[in-house]
């Protein structure tokens, strides 16, 4: 155990008391008799944490409809799988959806807990797992969402990030090693030149970076290929911290041994006394990243090379929205603009359709809550053009739209101060309607300070807050800007503060045409004039 972590459960705060009466991962065997027992009758604690361990999300706001929040390693999935996804929400009708997260992965909403052992076995007939997706878990992890296809790749990530969640989840099945985790943990690979994964915001983070072989035996020094790790990166209400350099460089073969060591030093040592001081980097505080690197090498029983001296992310970041050709000569990969990430049932099943139709069944997911259908030979695109779905699903939206990213918000999420995906959506119409744009600009929406939409790597960042008008209480924002993504990724900061609602789109459009270079549109110059 910790450091400074009690000892006994008396003086365990709540979280870790419930852990340690019961590993969350063993409400497995527990399903088919809270499917019985129904969501009113069931232990509260089960309810609304042990549930998570299988990544159901007991939902305040609408009880009795619960969310289950998947695994997608690297953000893919085949068409099959999205039908069985579709059909699961399809059955609970107007209630059901489904959103794809910041993270590359699927939540599904309206489920009934009799329904979760029907759930899990097609879940598992077709190579789903929603296992360890919530809570003191291992969150999906992601990698490049065109690994495999981009001619610039230096590394493909598929496998690699597979590898990981089957180590982490014993192939989906649960795995105890790491069910009790001090908080969440995030972990990404990039393998593109544009970070398409936001490493710097997640607790370990790989990065591609050459290392020279050494001059040994007279040979010309040789570019061998690897990673550099960063650590500690994470958002909370309390904090937000950007990962820090391991100052360790491994090669692809070495990554699981280096996630599971990680893992193993964070579970034994992290800090368990508050939650709000948790996560990975207070460790990394209290240590020093000397010690940090010491205990890892130490449970890894090697010594790492430090860090190469430069990485090789070095473009700005791509948001694959639109046609692009695959490194596959005559197969393209076709970016579909998903609003806010929200689909219902007919979405999916028509998005499992084109997969099917014009690419190879293959569907991916990005961090911007979209998606793209790889492996689209040349000769279909001209057909892919002309299909309806891309009315709804664009692959070429305005500048805003097209950047757009929204976490769930007051529907959905009992943490959130705002409602989030609608009113982002009709802001972006609104300022679209109003502006012209240059270029895109990335704005991202989040309900409340734990910044799931990610406000801080977004050009203008929006979070919930409560603010004042007129003497009262009303849903408001406060405003980041300078959040850069891809090359020189750094976090962007609070530039304004409680600013409601009602009255932000006059905000953000002198923002956008002071520091993005919108314009006003002819017709509304006109009608101001
Ligand atoms: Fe998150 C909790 C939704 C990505 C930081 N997050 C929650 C909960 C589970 C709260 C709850 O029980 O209602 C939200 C579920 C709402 C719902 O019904 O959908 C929730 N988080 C989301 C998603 C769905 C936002 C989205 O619309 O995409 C994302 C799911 C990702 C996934 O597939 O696993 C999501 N959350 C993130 C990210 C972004 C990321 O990972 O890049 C962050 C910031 C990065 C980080 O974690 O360091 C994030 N979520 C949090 C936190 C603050 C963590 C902390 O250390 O304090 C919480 C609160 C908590 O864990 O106590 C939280
Ligand atoms: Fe909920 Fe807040 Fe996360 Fe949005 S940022 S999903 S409101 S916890």
């Amino acid at each position: 155990m910790t450091d400074t972590a009690t000892t006994t459960t008396a003086n365990l705060n709540k979280f870790e008391k419930f852990k340690a009466e019961k590993d969350g991962l063993t409400i497995k065997e527990e399903i088919e008799k809270i499917a019985s027992l129904g969501w009113e009758a069931m232990d509260v604690t089960d309810r609304d944490h042990r549930l998570k361990w299988v990544g159901v999300f007991f939902r305040p706001v609408t009880p009795g409809k619960f969310m289950m929040r998947m695994r997608m390693p690297n953000g893919i999935l085949t068409s099959n799988q999205m039908r069985v996804l579709a059909e699961v929400v399809q059955r609970y009708g107007d209630d059901g959806n489904a959103d794809i997260t910041t993270r590359q992965n699927i939540q599904l909403r309206g489920i009934r807990i009799e329904d979760l052992p029907d759930i899990f076995n097609k879940f598992h007939a077709v190579g789903l797992t929603s296992v360890q997706s919530g809570m003191d878990n291992i969150r999906n992890i992601t990698g490049d969402p065109i690994a495999g296809l981009d001619a610039d790749e230096l590394y493909d990530t598929r496998s690699l990030v597979q590898q990981i969640q089957d180590m982490l989840t014993n192939k989906g099945q649960g795995n105890p090693e790491f069910t009790n985790l001090p908080r969440k943990f995030n972990i990404a690979i990039a393998g593109g030149r544009d970070n398409s994964v936001h490493a710097e915001i997640n607790d370990l983070a790989f990065i591609p970076a050459f290392k020279e072989a050494g001059e040994q035996g007279g040979h010309t020094p040789q570019k061998v290929f690897g990673f550099n790790v960063l650590v500690g990166g994470f958002f909370s209400a309390k904090r937000c911290e950007a990962a820090i350099p391991l100052n360790v460089w491994v090669t692809p073969e070495e990554i699981v041994a280096l996630c599971k060591a990680v893992l193993e030093v964070y579970r034994d040592h992290g800090l368990r006394a508050n939650r709000l001081k948790s996560r990975l980097m207070w460790l990394i505080d209290e240590w020093g990243i000397e010690k940090f690197r010491l205990e890892v090498e130490q449970r890894l029983g090697k010594s790492l090379l430090p860090a190469a001296p430069k990485d090789e992310i070095d473009w700005e970041k791509r948001d694959h929205i639109g046609i692009y050709k695959q490194k596959q000569e005559g197969l393209n990969y076709v970016g579909l603009h998903i609003p806010v990430g929200r689909l219902y049932a007919e979405d999916m099943f028509e998005l499992a359709r084109m997969a099917d139709v014009y690419g190879s069944g293959e569907i991916r997911m990005t961090v911007e809550q979209n998606i793209i259908i790889p492996n689209i030979p040349d000769e279909r695109l001209r057909t892919l053009l002309t299909d309806p779905l891309l009315e709804r699903f664009s692959i070429d939206p305005g500048a805003l739209t097209r950047s757009l990213v929204s976490c769930t918000g007051a529907q959905f999420c009992n943490f959130a101060l705002i409602e989030t995906k609608n009113r982002a959506t009709e802001m972006i119409q609104a300022l679209e309607s109003e502006l012209t744009f240059t270029r895109p600009v990335r704005i991202h929406w989040t309900g409340c300070p734990n910044s799931c939409g990610q406000p801080q790597v977004a050009d203008i960042g929006l979070m919930g807050t409560k603010a004042r008008k007129n003497g009262k209480a009303v849903e408001g924002v406060d405003i980041y800007t300078g959040g850069k993504v891809g090359k020189d990724a750094h976090l962007g900061r609070c530039v304004q503060k409680g600013i409601p609602c009602e009255d932000l789109q006059p905000v953000l459009r002198d923002l956008l045409i002071q520091n993005f270079g919108a314009k006003p549109r002819q017709e509304a110059l006109v009608t101001t004039l």
